[in-house]
């Protein structure tokens, strides 16, 4: 079976988690988030039964450490379906570049849920399984991959709790991803989680957070862009300041990230606002296609990165 799931762009950001006691509180978020799912960029994840698990992640085998997190999710899965048989074979591909602040666990682990419930139920159950269950399958992403709980619908998903729920509300908003870097980053998320905890701001953020998350989600709804924009920015500068001064810094921006983001900041009339995942790559959120003017930015600045043109998606499918 095959299934395709997409990555998400945090509006709202998920940093630092709970303690975990046992497998069912895996990756429980110290505060509620908020997300767009992406639908371009895409993890695509083939599951076979097998007589012995193998993973194979664009077109290698599998590190011990990314072998051991697919297979304990696989083992979720299967013990969520009450499936005995937990050996298969993954093949896993992403159109985009990972570990760089485009959420690869996120679309990994959702698309990695989905193939593994295909393969098991057959892609007529399994889709009826899906429409039926998205909370479920939220709380099950989210145990692989925190952010994964959010990329199991969209375009817009609130992660509350144990998992995420649907934002009914259809808008079409394109993410421009400004890649400076193709580069692994070093500091892994699930590592930055657990250094916010230690930062000086942390506590004060998290009182923050839930009047910004009304203040997001009216402007969501109210598909108000200038007073969406102003927040995503607060909240990414917020997340990335919490990182930097944790008490092993942590910084995710390079110099092209800082260039474009003061020349970003210096435009008059903006139609686009900026936030960062944990990475040195710039996501900007706009109405309407913008690479031409991201282009000559890009170009004014003397900064050279590729660009990814996405836009808002809606969650992932079995193919
Ligand atoms: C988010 N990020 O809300 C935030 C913002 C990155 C920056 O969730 O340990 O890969 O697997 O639960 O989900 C990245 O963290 O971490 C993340 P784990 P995850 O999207």
């Amino acid at each position: 079976m095959i299934a395709r799931a997409s990555p998400n762009i945090a509006f709202l950001k998920y940093w630092g988690k709970k303690p975990i006691t046992n497998d069912l509180d895996r990756n429980l978020a110290l505060n509620p988030s908020l997300s767009m799912t992406l639908s371009q960029a895409h993890t695509e994840t083939s599951v076979r039964r097998a007589l012995q698990t193998k993973v194979e992640i664009n077109h290698q085998l599998a590190s011990e450490k990314d072998f051991f997190k697919v297979q304990g999710h696989i083992e979720r899965v299967c013990d969520h379906l009450n499936y005995s048989a937990k050996t298969f074979e993954v093949k896993s591909f992403n159109n985009f570049p990972q570990g760089t602040g485009i959420a690869s666990s996120a679309s990994a682990f959702a698309a990695l849920t989905w193939a593994v419930i295909g393969e098991i139920l057959g892609a007529e159950r399994a889709r009826e399984y899906f429409s039926e269950n998205l909370f479920e399958l939220s709380q099950l992403a989210r145990r692989g991959s925190g952010s994964a709980s959010r990329s199991v619908a969209g375009p817009f998903m609130k992660w509350d709790g144990e998992g995420a729920y649907h934002i009914p509300l259809s808008w079409k908003l394109f993410d421009t991803i400004v890649i400076f870097s193709r580069e692994h980053k070093k500091v892994t998320s699930s590592e930055g989680h657990e250094l916010a905890l230690s930062s000086p701001h942390f506590e004060a953020r998290q009182k923050k957070i839930p009047q910004r998350l009304r203040l997001m989600e009216d402007a969501l709804l109210q598909r108000d862009l200038h007073t969406l924009g102003p927040l995503l920015e607060v909240e990414s500068d917020e997340m990335h300041n919490i990182a930097a001064t944790s008490e092993r810094p942590v910084i995710y921006a390079g110099q092209g990230t800082r260039t474009l983001l003061t020349s970003i900041k210096n435009l008059p009339n903006r139609e686009f606002y900026y936030t960062l995942d944990a990475g040195p790559n710039v996501h900007l959120i706009s109405t309407r296609p913008i690479r031409d003017e991201v282009s000559k930015l890009l170009a004014k600045t003397g900064l050279s990165a590729e660009i990814w043109e996405d836009h808002c998606g809606t969650g992932p499918c079995i193919i």
